[in-house]
């Protein structure tokens, strides 16, 4: 499946009202994201597909691929365009068998070796980082721009920029041969959504 990854929200729901969380991700993608993953780290299996059917409602209005983190099952349930996979999901390569060669497969990596494996494996893009400390709930490892323009330059698959980025600081990543950064925090605790986004898109726009 084709998709662009030049913005990527990652969505956190920790703190939010159902409706306000749906609201964010629906300015998110009014204002122009172009990939959006459903994170959800402490529902439980019914939750998570109760909100990635609604979740899946609004990404469909505006004709954006959903990716779900974690979950195969619920990818394939609610017919999302893929899943995201860390280092200790399911191996990449099961994860293919399960969903056929049509959906997207992201996987997090965070050294050259685990970008080649993971390209080796079937991945269609990766998630590298942190670029940054994060306030967003992850055990936070940073890998330095050095590690990051290493990989772009090793594999043949969109990389795409993560951690602490938002419109700000993302200078950093200034002729770097990413496809695309994703953010947490910079649009779902922006203050206003859409001139975020917009601020992201011209920056985006300015590098391509
Ligand atoms: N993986 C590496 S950093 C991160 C993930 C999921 C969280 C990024 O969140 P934020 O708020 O954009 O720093
Ligand atoms: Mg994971």
């Amino acid at each position: 499946m084709k998709f662009d990854c030049s913005l990527y929200l990652v969505t956190d729901s920790t703190g939010l009202e159902e409706k306000e969380f749906l609201n964010k991700i629906e300015e998110a993608c009014k204002a122009g994201v172009t990939l959006v993953q459903l994170r959800e780290k402490d529902k439980s299996g019914r939750e998570y597909l109760s909100l990635a059917f609604k979740v899946k409602e609004i990404t469909d209005k505006y004709n954006i691929p959903l990716i779900i983190d974690d979950r195969i099952d619920i990818a394939m349930v609610v017919d999302a365009a893929g899943v995201h996979l860390g280092q200790s999901d399911i191996n990449i390569k099961y994860a293919r068998k399960i969903l056929g060669k049509d959906k997207i497969i992201g996987a997090t990596t965070k050294t050259v070796n685990q970008a080649k494996a993971a390209v080796e494996e079937g991945a269609d893009y990766l998630g590298v980082g942190a670029i940054y400390p994060t306030t967003t709930k992850v055990k936070t490892v940073i890998t330095d721009i050095k590690t990051l323009n290493e990989i772009c330059h090793t594999v043949d698959i969109p990389v795409v920029a993560i951690g602490g980025l938002n419109e700000e600081n993302c200078n950093i990543l200034n002729g770097s041969k990413i496809s695309g950064i994703a953010v947490v925090s910079a649009i779902m605790k922006a203050k206003d959504i859409k001139k975020a986004v917009e601020n992201l898109i011209s920056w985006i726009s300015s590098e391509k």
